[in-house]
């Protein structure tokens, strides 16, 4: 599988509620506005956009402990879930835009429902896998990975709208990118775990050319599982995508995000993608808005065939004089 003949089904998930700050509800609308649907068609994608999700306020979603707003994040991932098994379901690479992060929970659990096991790669400079008991600031944006991992089953507590969930992926499976805001609680259970992670440390010392290939050895290393690919755009430096909740100095490049991309993409392995934390309302200015939007667009361009080198179809014939 090469440049195009890539069939994507986009979701777009207008919700907040995993986090303070409101604003990145708009996110899904930006990122079409800025003409993903046609700049994917323009490569060669088929494209199937299933529209927003309409998510109900839950009343009375009083904190369990520390975690926010739990019924209603549990809830609208529920739905978010069935959307995402219906796409998969439906023969698509699944899109799926953000919405803050809690909305992986949903993704990823729907997208384990069509498929046997998957690979996670995540691109974030959080790890999002404090459980809700080690989280220090009960947003749900900063827990997500908790829920679907086998190993830390144990460790989670009930609560209400959650019992749908079950844990689907495998610590070994998962591979983390970009991580240079890591909770002391976050890092012992990556350690605990033996999971995979590049931080920037790791892309400054490798290349990500080398963390690309590595990533792979790690995620191929037994079966080819579907990869399901979470990018947090503040896995980015805010000098690019400045209009986040939580940016954090000292992340990627523009060129080494859109490298992770066209590297995922050429696996063929490419089942899911979340693509998350765009907030409009985190942008000083039009500009800084823009260059977050069409970072994003652009990201999402690299997961579905686009190369910097440039293409052109089989059948192009230059014109003579
Ligand atoms: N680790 C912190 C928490 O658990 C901050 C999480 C962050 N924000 C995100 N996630 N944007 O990627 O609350
Ligand atoms: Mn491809
Ligand atoms: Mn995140
Ligand atoms: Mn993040």
């Amino acid at each position: 599988l090469r440049r195009g003949h890539h069939s994507v089904g986009i979701i777009g998930a207008p919700f907040s509620k995993g986090q303070p700050r409101d604003g990145v509800e708009r996110g899904p609308d930006l990122i079409r506005a800025a003409g993903l649907v046609e700049k994917l068609k323009g490569q060669g994608c088929i494209v199937k956009d299933y529209g927003n999700l309409i998510f109900e306020e839950v009343p009375n979603d009083e904190p369990i402990g520390r975690v926010k707003r739990p019924r209603t994040v549990g809830r609208a991932n529920e739905q978010l879930a069935s959307a995402v098994e219906r796409v998969k379901n439906d023969g698509h690479t699944c899109v799926m835009l953000g919405g803050d992060h809690s909305l992986a929970i949903g993704s990823i659990q729907g997208h384990a429902s069509s498929r046997n096991e998957l690979s996670v790669v995540w691109v974030d400079a959080h790890a999002d896998i404090n459980t809700p008991l080690t989280s220090p600031t009960g947003n749900i944006h900063g827990q997500p990975m908790s829920y679907l991992i086998h190993e830390l089953h144990s460790k989670i507590p009930v609560m209400p709208n959650f019992s749908w969930i079950k844990p689907c992926i495998a610590a070994k499976d998962i591979v983390y990118i970009g991580l240079r805001d890591v909770d002391p609680e976050e890092h012992y259970i990556l350690k605990r775990l033996g999971i995979k992670v590049f931080s920037m440390t790791e892309v400054d010392r490798l290349g990500i050319a080398k963390v690309m290939e590595q990533t792979c050895d790690h995620i191929f290393s037994k079966v080819k599982k579907p990869i399901h690919l979470s990018y947090d755009i503040d896995a980015l430096d805010p000098s690019i995508t400045p209009a986040t909740g939580t940016p954090v100095v000292g992340g990627l490049s523009y060129r080494e995000g859109i490298y992770i991309t066209e590297y995922i993409c050429q696996t063929g392995l490419l089942s899911a993608v979340d693509m998350v934390e765009v907030n409009p309302k985190r942008g000083k200015t039009e500009e800084e808005i823009k260059s977050t939007v069409n970072t994003a667009v652009d990201l999402l361009l690299g997961c579905f065939g686009r190369v910097r080198e440039g293409s052109h179809s089989p059948d192009y014939k230059m014109p003579e004089p």
